[in-house]
């Protein structure tokens, strides 16, 4: 019998015993078989018990609906109103599978076919019934409104005021007007130390630097939404400062970051800085209290091609509120030109952290990727086949994107204008491409204990992040070629981080019965408020704990995952996260199959 198994069995009647003294916390334990240091964390070995898991939000009435219940002899399961006790559904339970990433045995209950709205629960014969959950249209919608809110509250350089911000008013902070060239970044026309002004912005993550790289995938993914579902957006009220000026509030909450990457741009050689930041990482302070000296560092390709992919596909959005923003549209275009040029002049500049910087590095030496997606943007925008050319389509595969890897970008936004484009453009094979990379993911889907396209090798730095942009692909497919099993696979992403999964944590701050209290993120650790601000997606489960934090439960990929401000590896908040969680939220609200 493997070892783990008998932790796994000795766990559960160490917490069994645990539970029946009533004791609500447990003494630090690197393992169950080697003995306990004292402590006030709960460390195992191996898995704790789970009961039933569900989406915590609930489903739609059209959506796939899936639940995982701990494997046991019952076969069936029933789905009850929650108030009446009637049984409105009823069901068999698929055989029992085993997720290794978490060590957990299991079965799924499909109950897609309950489609009338109401509040629900599922009951298995012999386990304490599940949670309780809702159908009902617009499940997502509060979600996505406070996914692209957590963008607001995450502006560099402005004041909150109550009117937008409620409890979580504040000062001020970075206003980046007086920004350094850092010795990295210098050229004759701005020497070393002389001072640029870039404000605005949103911060990173959990932390107060700006990282073009990063901003680059995440305005894309918003801007996208946009260009996927814009009667949606066009319809939303976000209560932030420019609502009501007559363009859609999501485009409002994006050009403050827009304003800030065109700040970013050299005007003397196009070329743009890879980060603003101050040296270090700040300590856990509000904006208005870090004043430490802020930098510009270095120039790269990757940062000057991830801004042109950007500025190109801002320039086509935003040419349609010329009257509000007069001349923004072809600034955008004319700042992403010079940008692609000075890649394709300085092709091969790395960032290379400085000695004297300790921040993120997002540090990329491959950038076939960013070149094939700044050529698909600007072939997308300005109709020129140089551009298709130079994307070399046939030798760009397809891939899960992530802030490194971007060359999947292109295909979505091929894919989205794909009546529009020229007869250069091979319209085969972005059908094929896109096609791919979703069956690959319904198959993982198929395959799995969970029902869920996540494997070991998605539990890294971000995994929820990785969840969305699977889903974010799915949908993106879907709205090719129509195959409704890419929408179920989506919603079965967007269940696993909002609660169906190991840990029965809805991993969005203030969303669910369960959810992240202790974000690694400044404001949320520095505001004196309980809890954290709402709408943030936590990075998730990451095998590689590299915080080493103590409050870990268990050292498998699923599992691991700790809700503790000293957790950045992944309990830290991040743009380039919340972004597939907005247009994933949209796409499920929109896309009916
Ligand atoms: O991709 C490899 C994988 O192939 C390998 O098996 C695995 C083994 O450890 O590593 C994987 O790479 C990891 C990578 O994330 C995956 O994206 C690295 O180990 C890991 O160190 C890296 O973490 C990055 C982290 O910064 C540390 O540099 C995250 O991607 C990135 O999202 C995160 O970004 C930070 C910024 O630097 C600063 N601001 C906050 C932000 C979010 O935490
Ligand atoms: O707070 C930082 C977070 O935003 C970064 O993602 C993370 C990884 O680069 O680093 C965090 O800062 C930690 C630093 O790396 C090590 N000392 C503890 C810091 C957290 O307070």
């Amino acid at each position: 019998m493997p070892n783990s198994y008998i932790n796994f069995t000795l766990s559960i009647s160490l917490m069994r015993k645990i539970k029946a003294l009533g004791v609500l916390f447990f003494l630090g334990c690197t393992s169950v078989l080697s003995g306990c240091a004292t402590g006030p964390v709960l460390q195992v070995s191996a898995p704790a018990p789970n009961g039933i898991r569900v989406n915590q939000l609930g489903y739609n009435p059209w959506a796939q609906k899936l639940a995982v219940v701990p494997a046991g002899a019952a076969t069936k399961f029933r789905v009850v109103k929650t108030d009446s006790q009637e049984v409105v559904f009823g069901g068999d339970l698929s055989p029992t599978k085993t997720w290794a990433e978490a060590q957990d045995a299991v079965r799924l209950a499909d109950f897609s076919p309950l489609r009338a709205p109401g509040n629900y629960r599922l009951v298995v014969d012999g386990q304490p019934a599940g949670p309780d959950f809702t159908v009902r249209v617009g499940a997502y919608d509060d979600l996505n409104t406070a996914a692209i809110r957590a963008f607001y509250f995450n502006r560099a350089s402005t004041a909150l005021p109550e009117s937008t911000a409620g409890v979580y008013q504040r000062p001020a902070g970075h206003a980046d007007t007086q920004v350094k060239i850092h010795s990295s970044a210098a050229s004759s026309g701005r020497p070393a130390g002389s001072l640029i002004a870039a404000p605005k912005g949103w911060y990173d993550a959990g932390d107060y630097n700006k990282y073009i790289v990063n901003s680059g995938i995440s305005t894309y993914t918003l801007l996208a939404a946009y260009e996927s579902f814009p009667a949606y957006f066009k319809q939303q009220h976000l209560n932030i400062p420019e609502s009501g000026n007559g363009v859609p509030d999501l485009l409002n909450e994006v050009k403050w970051n827009l304003d800030w990457m065109l700040a970013m741009q050299d005007p003397n050689d196009g070329g743009v800085y890879h980060k603003l930041t101050s040296q270090r990482f700040s300590a856990f302070a509000m904006p208005a209290t870090d004043t430490a000296e802020r930098y510009v560092v270095m120039k790269t390709t990757a940062a000057a091609l991830d801004f042109a992919a950007v500025m190109a596909t801002a320039s086509r959005v935003y040419g349609a509120y010329e009257t509000v923003y007069p001349g923004l549209s072809a600034r955008m275009l004319t700042a992403a030109k010079n940008a692609w040029a000075w890649a394709q002049a300085n092709p091969r500049v790395f960032y290379k952290q400085p000695t004297d910087i300790h921040t993120g590095e997002y540090s990329d030496s491959e950038v076939a990727d960013e070149f094939a997606w700044a050529a698909a943007e600007l072939y997308i925008t300005t109709r020129d086949d140089r551009y298709y050319l130079a994307m070399d389509a046939p030798r760009v595969t397809i891939d899960v994107p992530s802030w490194a890897v971007v060359k999947s970008l292109a295909w979505v936004s091929l894919a989205r204008h794909i009546n529009a484009l020229t007869p250069a453009a091979d319209k085969k094979l972005i059908h094929s491409r896109l096609n791919e990379l979703a069956a690959g993911l319904v198959a993982k889907k198929a395959a799995s204990a969970y029902g869920v396209s996540l494997v070991a090798s998605d539990f890294e730095w971000g995994s929820n992040g990785n969840a969305m942009n699977q889903a974010f692909m799915l949908l993106a497919a879907y709205q090719l070629d129509h195959d409704a099993e890419y929408v179920r696979a989506a919603q079965s992403l967007l269940d696993y981080v909002l609660g169906r999964n190991p840990l029965d944590y809805s991993f969005v701050s203030g969303f669910g019965r369960k959810f992240p209290q202790h974000l690694h993120h400044r404001p949320s650790g520095a505001d004196g408020i309980a809890g954290s601000l709402p709408g943030f997606l936590a990075g998730g489960a990451n095998a590689g704990q590299q915080d080493k934090c103590s409050g870990y439960s268990s050292r498998l990929p699923a599992r691991s995952y700790v809700d503790d401000e000293c957790s950045f590896a992944s309990n830290e908040v991040a743009i380039n996260w919340n972004a597939p969680l907005v247009y994933v939220t949209a796409g499920l609200q929109v896309l009916a199959p």
